[in-house]
């Protein structure tokens, strides 16, 4: 008996000494240094956009805030690296940022060819295609001939070759470094269509001069399913990043929100809640963190739906439905493991 109980603690000690060694480096840096680098877009409203005075905002810049509050305790601990869809992969392989959390779609090639790893999902998205609503075009199959703007570096220009191969349709791409470029050229009629994730459209729409003049065809044509990227090898801070944004999904599961999560943490007896708000146990302490990381993240930054609609949601200019992007038990996509 005794000498199992041995052997039961020597295997965890080993597996405990080889996950820090193997895998400690990006949050020893990070606290270290006192942030975490994110990597973002160069502005797309409600995913990763800085006001006149460099204060960065969206779901994107929220994904690193969680991070940050995880870590930190303090969800402004963050600073910002603008990137285009061609630079954003070179910028993590090369540790000029922590996190690469850009509007990215995790795809096959890209999981496992890069020396990245995706983490989890913020955001489901699909390709579509924007018009000026005086052409009178309501669906994608009548583009024949078309001029097609958008983002050099994106999944967006695969899918849109396929698109156009498969329904055996001619159009002209013009592919630009940057997508406010993509956004002039169309603005200024040099495209007829622009086209990338929908949420994009829509984000890049309320940035135009008259945004009720464009319409966002009905047609789907891809799978986006857009999430924070880490390096790969570093299990520990793929592990914290995860987490972090599985919590707020948890959270807003069970009905805790920034709002109410200090006074739940006051009065709750359901051991759930009390062991991931840290009124029980340590559930920080596998990720290298403290007992109230999940509390923090909440309280700074909100649970999912907190995130959702103050971003990008009906009341805000990018104007998305809930959509897939809800919990699973409201008729969505989101279901995180659960914290226990
Ligand atoms: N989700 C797609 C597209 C991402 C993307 O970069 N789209 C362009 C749209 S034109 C964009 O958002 N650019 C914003 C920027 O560069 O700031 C991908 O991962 O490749």
């Amino acid at each position: 008996m005794k000498s199992n109980v041995g052997k039961i603690l020597t295997t965890a000690a080993v597996a405990a000494t080889i996950s820090a060694g193997a895998s400690a480096a990006t949050l020893d840096d990070v606290k270290a240094k006192g942030f975490i680098q994110c990597g973002v877009s160069q502005g797309v409203p409600g995913f990763s956009n800085a006001d006149e005075k460099g204060n960065w905002s969206g779901i994107d810049v929220d994904a690193c805030r969680a991070t940050a509050a995880a870590i930190f305790g303090d969800a402004q601990k963050v600073k910002f690296t603008p990137l285009s869809a061609k630079e954003r992969f070179t910028a993590l392989q090369s540790g000029e940022i922590d996190i690469l959390s850009r509007n990215t779609t995790w795809t096959y090639t890209r999981d496992t060819s890069l020396g990245l790893d995706f983490t989890t999902v913020n955001f489901y998205d699909g390709q579509g295609f924007m018009v000026r609503k005086d052409l009178g075009v309501e669906s994608a199959m009548e583009l024949d001939g078309a001029t097609v703007c958008t983002e050099q570096g994106t999944t967006t220009e695969l899918n849109m070759a396929d698109f156009f191969r498969k329904h055996n349709l001619s159009y002209v791409p013009v592919i630009v470094q940057k997508a406010d470029e993509a956004l002039s050229a169309y603005a200024s009629g040099r495209c007829d269509v622009f086209t990338t994730d929908k949420s994009g459209l829509a984000a890049h729409r309320s940035k135009l001069a008259d945004p009720a003049a464009h319409v966002i065809l009905p047609e789907t044509i891809s799978k986006e399913p857009l999430g924070p990227v880490v390096r790969h090898g570093d299990n520990q801070w793929k592990d914290i990043v995860t987490w972090a944004l599985f919590v707020q999904i948890n959270a807003e599961e069970m009905g805790i929100s920034s709002a109410n999560v200090a006074k739940i943490k006051a009065d709750t007896k359901d051991p759930g809640i009390r062991r991931l708000l840290g009124v029980e146990g340590n559930m920080g302490e596998a990720l290298g963190l403290n007992a109230d990381w999940a509390y923090n993240i909440i309280a700074e930054v909100g649970n999912y739906g907190e995130v959702f609609e103050r971003n990008v949601g009906p009341k805000t200019p990018v104007g998305l439905p809930r959509g897939v992007n809800n919990l699973w038990t409201e008729g969505g996509v989101l279901y995180a493991p659960p914290v226990r």
